[in-house]
């Protein structure tokens, strides 16, 4: 493995941007941020160009950020009614079911346009209207987007909760935003197995609002029960809706949507996006990331529940008239040749993933990559968790076949897009590095204890943002504060992320992980306190602390020590009834790993756990503790080790 890859000469002269454009516009975006956002303002389609470009403040106590305020807009018609007067009969969407032999699906803008207006026509008639709540629980079916882009149309607001969570977790977010309707499906086949999601629909809608409606998009045509005048079948309406909707005038700064994520503290935060700078941050990062070309089909295996099936499946692609491929499946079904299947089925030019799918597939051999005809691949992405050098190697060698620079982009639910990345046609890239800030982007490396900002290369500390950028989220839904404390609180007048990192010597950025109680399944972003709540809400538990430990394909896994109520057997029964608590509580996605009956914690003589060391001994480096003076109970650790040596 070398330490770092130069961009194929081709593609460097034909990229959007080329190591000296990189230079001159990030200089512009930092030294002249107004100038800069404007012009890029100008990929959006306004109906009232802003001329207020930037008003944002990070001082605690009236952190506020608008951008683009005194504009006018519709999300919708930027990522599709504009597009029709070209592009009419390109193909918007390329939908690729579950299942190889069901025919895939090839949306143009047209019927993009017709669809979405006829889903704005149902959702209007079951009574949402602009500033109104709308969540989604579906499959990655094309009406997930239709869906998306309706509420946009009709000015509501949307809130998509991941179909891997819980009806106890999908119930929570319904009366978190107190949404209108709920959207769902009848089933959502993934691997040849169905997740009955009307099902679950209906138990979270036992603990809602009376209200709430729920449109059902079938799918499967499975058997659901049906509840009159709360459920409705939205073929049947669809097909009686007109296919013309005119979209809504709506404010830069409104809502466009709310997606729940974790942190280190209490229950998920709604995570606010606007409008404008939501929209012009998400297509000038698709645009200039992926080298994104007119007529290029490009391919993000995410999921529309989590942000980056938000930006980088619809918003971004759709508002640059992108074909963009929307995937059902897994990469495992039929078998681990499924995504490179897909990759020569559609010829995809610009494929983007996780590293703990790259992992999974690199653990089946090379056999059903090489197989494939990969020749379209240009580019490749990776993102949400840091990427192990062998799994970065594999990709690029066995997958991109040593020609296709790989674009590791470093961002959260809370950017709105990309803030590290290399781009293609600029930077060399170094396995496992996110190298370079994007446009506009200033980020720092602090001293942990005191907060200072470490200048200098090397540098190794906490990665903060010291200014605001148009994709940023805006607030946490109801709690404006909790958003301060969050993000502004620790590190004054900077945006925290709850990241580490290193600048190496040449000043490019590595992300090291989390620094605070979030860790990273598979992906999937968790706090481990919503796992310790789900815990001892069971009534055999006294009490839980979970920590992430390193797992060889979902990047974390979850160890889980769990101290029992008086009198209660541990048994192996238990630990699979605790573990089937944790996936009815939370969801599938949160299924403890590894579960280690605790007969105490360590804690402090003030009653705090001591994670660190708990990770420690997760992580069998048990040499390593670090300082345990302040254990209120030594004896507690050796147990702990004890314990996990015989594996709990
Ligand atoms: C987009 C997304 C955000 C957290 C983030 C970080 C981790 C994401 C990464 C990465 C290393 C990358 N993360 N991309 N770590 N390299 N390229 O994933 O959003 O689900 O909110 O997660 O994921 O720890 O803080 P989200």
């Amino acid at each position: 493995m070398k330490d770092s890859y130069s961009p194929p000469e081709e593609l460097v002269k034909n990229a959007h941007v080329d190591a000296a454009r990189y230079d001159a516009l990030y200089k512009r975006s930092i030294d002249e941020p107004e100038a800069f956002w404007a012009e890029q303002a100008e990929r959006i389609d306004w109906v009232k160009k802003p001329t207020q470009i930037k008003n944002t403040d990070f001082s605690l106590g009236q952190v506020s950020i608008e951008w683009f305020r005194d504009g006018t807009l519709n999300v919708a018609a930027n990522c599709i009614d504009r597009h029709l007067e070209k592009r009419a009969q390109q193909t918007a969407i390329i939908w690729e079911p579950d299942d190889p032999n069901e025919a895939a699906q090839h949306i143009t803008y047209q019927q993009l346009h017709d669809e979405t207006c006829r889903m704005a026509n149902v959702l209007k008639d079951l009574g949402v209207a602009r500033g109104d709540r709308v969540v989604l629980y579906l499959p990655m079916i094309p009406e997930a987007a239709y869906a998306m882009l309706a509420c946009a149309r009709i000015g509501a607001i949307h809130s998509i909760v991941f179909a891997g969570f819980s009806p106890d977790a999908l119930g929570q977010r319904i009366n978190g935003c107190n949404a209108k309707v709920l959207i769902t499906s009848d089933e959502s086949p993934r691997g040849g197995r169905k997740t009955l999601l009307k099902a679950n629909a209906d138990k979270a809608l036992l603990h809602c609002d009376d209200n709430v409606k729920c449109l059902v998009v079938k799918r499967t045509g499975g058997q659901t029960t049906w509840v009159e005048d709360r459920d409705y079948d939205y073929r049947a309406l669809a097909a009686e809706a007109p296919a013309t909707c005119e979209p809504e005038e709506m404010n830069a700064e409104d809502p466009l949507f709310i997606l729940y994520t974790s942190g280190s503290t209490g229950q998920p935060k709604g995570v606010v996006h606007t409008s404008g700078g939501y929209l012009t941050y998400a297509a000038l990062t698709h645009e200039v990331t992926f080298d994104y070309h007119e007529g290029e089909v490009y391919w993000c295996t995410a999921d529309v529940g989590w942000v980056t099936g938000h930006s980088y499946i619809v918003y971004g692609p759709l508002a640059n008239g992108a074909t963009t491929l929307m995937f059902e499946g897994v990469p495992t079904y039929p078998d681990a040749s499924r995504f490179w299947q897909v990759c020569e089925k559609h010829k995809v030019v610009q494929f983007y993933t996780a590293p703990t799918a790259i992992r999974a597939l690199m653990g089946q051999g090379n056999d059903y990559v090489t197989k494939c005809d990969l020749s379209s691949l240009r580019i490749l992405g990776t993102v949400g968790e840091p990427i192990n050098p062998e799994a970065w190697a594999w990709y690029n060698d066995v997958v991109g076949g040593g020609r296709c620079p790989i674009v590791d982009t470093w961002w959260q639910t809370e950017t709105g897009g990309h803030l590290m990345t290399p781009l293609p046609g600029a930077h060399a890239t170094k396995p496992g590095a996110a190298m370079k800030p994007f446009f506009g982007i200033r980020p720092v490396v602090l001293d942990p204890t005191s907060g200072e900002e470490i200048h200098g290369n090397p540098a190794e500390g906490v990665l903060a943002i010291a200014d605001s950028w148009p994709g940023q989220m805006r607030t946490v839904w109801g709690d404006h504060a909790r958003f301060e404390k969050t993000y502004f609180s620790d590190y004054k007048g900077y945006y925290f992320s709850g990241d580490g990192c290193k600048r190496d010597k040449d000043g490019d950025y590595w992300i090291t992980g989390r620094v605070d109680d979030v860790i990273n399944v598979s992906g999937h972003r968790m706090g481990t306190a919503e796992v310790e709540s789900a815990l001892v809400a069971h009534e055999k538990v006294a009490e839980a602390a979970v920590v992430g430990y390193p797992h060889k394909v979902k990047g974390q896994g979850i160890y889980c020590y769990v101290t029992l109520m008086n009198g209660i057997e541990p048994t192996d029964d238990l630990k699979k009834e605790l573990r089937d608590w944790v996936r009815n509580e939370i969801g599938p996605i949160a299924s403890p790993d590894l579960i280690q009956w605790a007969p105490g914690l360590p804690k402090t003589r003030s009653g705090k756990i001591m994670r660190r060391i708990l990770r420690k001994i997760a992580e069998d480096d048990f040499g390593a503790l670090g300082d345990t003076s302040t254990l209120a109970d030594p004896a507690v650790v050796d147990d702990l080790i004890e314990n996990r040596m015989n594996k709990g």
